[in-house]
């Protein structure tokens, strides 16, 4: 038996909901503006409307959220989360895998890594790169 893993695609995420409706649109651009006037008091998902990554929330972020709007730019920009590894990614059962992340937090430090390598929902607490040992799928 030879054990495969998948490549795990990076999780990143667009950047620009403001307001926290599911989509990028003119609505955020206009949020930002109205709390930077201070007609807005607070911006629902702050982390999501830094767009250009600068640590602020500004005028800069509201205009590149309406370019996008309005087909201007192509595409928002986004945050990688979480580059997931795995080494090695296949050879015979059994197979120890060392699993790696290289996780990014909009917020700053990430405070800790959980894994899930069952799928049920339950988070162990781990380090940022953990060894399995995995038996026939
Ligand atoms: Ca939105
Ligand atoms: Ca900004």
């Amino acid at each position: 038996m030879v054990i495969v893993l998948f490549n795990l695609p990076a999780y990143a995420i667009d950047l620009g909901d403001a307001n926290g409706d599911g989509a990028v649109n003119i609505d955020d651009a206009l949020l930002i503006a109205r709390y930077l006037v201070g007609i807005e008091p607070v911006i629902p998902q702050p982390n999501y409307a830094d767009v250009n990554g600068n640590d602020r929330i500004d005028i800069v972020d509201a205009m590149i959220i309406a370019q996008f709007h309005y087909g201007l730019r192509a595409e928002i920009p986004k945050r990688l989360m979480a580059i997931p590894g795995a080494n090695p990614t296949s050879g015979p059962a059994p197979l120890t895998v060392n699993f790696t992340t290289d996780g990014k937090d909009p917020k700053g430090t990430i405070q800790v890594y959980r894994w899930d390598f069952e799928g049920d929902g339950n988070w162990g607490n781990m380090g940022d790169v953990v060894k399995k040992r995995k038996k026939s799928p």
